[in-house]
This record gives structure tokens, sequence and C-alpha cells, in this order.
């Protein structure tokens, strides 16, 4: 998988980007793996490079971070995943095979029990805004609000910024309203349960989401 980088957005995520790393390091040898970092207070960066990931530092928040990573991706299959070990490693392959053949691949949780032991508030923002996007905006697929996605440097590099809400968790949602003309495939997953630290989800993302549908 020479072709292939992750892109994983941190932020205070020591001892799970420990984890993670390793795994992907066992799991994808070739690939490249960058950690998107917006200013960590823990030793998350020297964990990154000392395991040989190349580290990003990006400005605050997730959208922008991932937004910077992809553009310092140097290949054309990238894979865009959580540090926390939410989204299984293993399906980065899944995702990778697809995007082949296809534009944007998605990992969507389909129904509550792939939602793991997510909030029921939680769930039902998610579900509620998946709704929206799928009867306002025409977008056709069943979890735009994943945050684990694989995408095309090519369509990536169309992506217009200025209608990404940069400080926002949407990113996948942010370009899927941009296009409509493109191969989508989804591949589904269960959310986990984030393995260490602390969530940096908070009540302002819930305005940044409606932003998303805004701009
Ligand atoms: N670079 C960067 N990464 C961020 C930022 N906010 C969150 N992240 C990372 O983005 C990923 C998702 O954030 P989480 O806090 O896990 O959000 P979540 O998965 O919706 O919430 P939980 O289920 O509670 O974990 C994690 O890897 C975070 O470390 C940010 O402002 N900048
Ligand atoms: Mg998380």
């Amino acid at each position: 998988m020479k072709d292939l980088s992750i892109v994983i957005p941190t932020l205070n995520e020591e001892e799970n980007v420990k984890v993670l790393i390793n795994i992907l390091n066992r799991l994808y040898k070739e690939a490249e793996i960058l950690v998107v970092d917006s200013g960590s207070k823990d030793k998350t960066k020297d964990i990154a490079l000392k395991l040989n990931a190349k580290v990003v530092e990006a400005g605050n928040g997730l959208c922008r971070a991932v937004l910077e990573g992809i553009k310092e991706a140097k290949n054309n299959f990238i894979v865009v995943m959580d540090a926390d070990l939410q989204h299984p490693p293993e399906l980065v392959k899944e995702i990778y095979e697809n995007l082949k053949h296809n534009d944007i691949v998605v990992g969507t949780r389909f129904n509550r029990e792939d939602y793991g032991n997510l909030s029921f508030i939680r769930y039902f923002i998610s579900k509620t805004a998946n709704f929206t996007a799928r009867k306002f905006l025409n977008i056709k697929i069943n979890d735009p609000m994943s945050g684990f996605f694989g995408v095309k440097k090519d369509l990536a590099k169309k992506i217009n910024e200025e209608r990404c809400v940069k400080e926002g968790y949407k990113v996948l949602f942010d370009i899927l309203k941009q296009f409509s003309d493109i191969k989508i495939k989804e591949v589904r997953y269960k959310f986990q349960i984030r393995k260490e630290g602390k969530s940096k989800l908070g009540l302002k993302h819930l305005i940044f989401l409606i932003k998303s549908f805004i701009k």
C-alpha cells in the first residue's frame, strides 16, 4: 500500500496515538501516516515522531486539521480516521481497496447497534443531521456525518475551503455537499468505545454543524 496516506487528527491523544500507530505500522507497513495536531499539550507529537509518523502542525479545529493533512499527504489514496480507536484500523484496507473504483469511500454506521455505546442524544443528532442532508442537500448516502472516510487526492484538490466550517467536526459533510457527480461507496463499521483520554466534542460543535448546512 505504497500509494496510501492515513491522516489522523489529534488533540491530546498520547495514550491512543501510540496504540493506533503501532497497529497501523503493523497492518500497513508501506503507508504514509500523518498525525495532524492542533497544539496538543501532552506527548502526542513526540510519540508520533518516534513511531515514524509524519507530524503536521495545524491551527485549531478538526476540519481545518483534516484539510491540512489531506494537502500534506503525498499519495493519491487518503484515509482519514480518529486517533482514539473508535474507527477500526482493519477497515482501512477495505476503504483503500474501494477507493480504487470510487472518489470517496465512507465508513458508515447504519443502525443503532453500529453506533455502539454512543449516548441517545448524540445518536439522535447524528441521525437527524444525516436525514436532513439526504432530504435537502441530495446527499444520497447513509452516514455523511462520519469521520471515517477515504478520499482521492485528485478530488480533494477541488474542495472549496470557503464552504467548510474549519472549527467544526463534519469535514466529510463539508466535502460531500460540494460535489454532485462523484462515485461514492459505503462500507459498514461499528463505532467503538473511545479507548483512552477525553472527548473534545462540545455543545459548540452543534452550532458548527448547523453552520455547515448553511455554508
Ligand atoms: N487536530 C485536531 N484534532 C482534533 C480536534 N478536535 C478533535 N480532534 C481529534 O479528532 C478526533 C475526533 O475527536 P473526538 O473528541 O474523539 O470526537 P468524537 O469521536 O465525536 O467524540 P467521542 O466519541 O467522545 O470520542 C480525535 O482524534 C481528536 O483527537 C482539533 O481541534 N484539532
Ligand atoms: Mg472520538
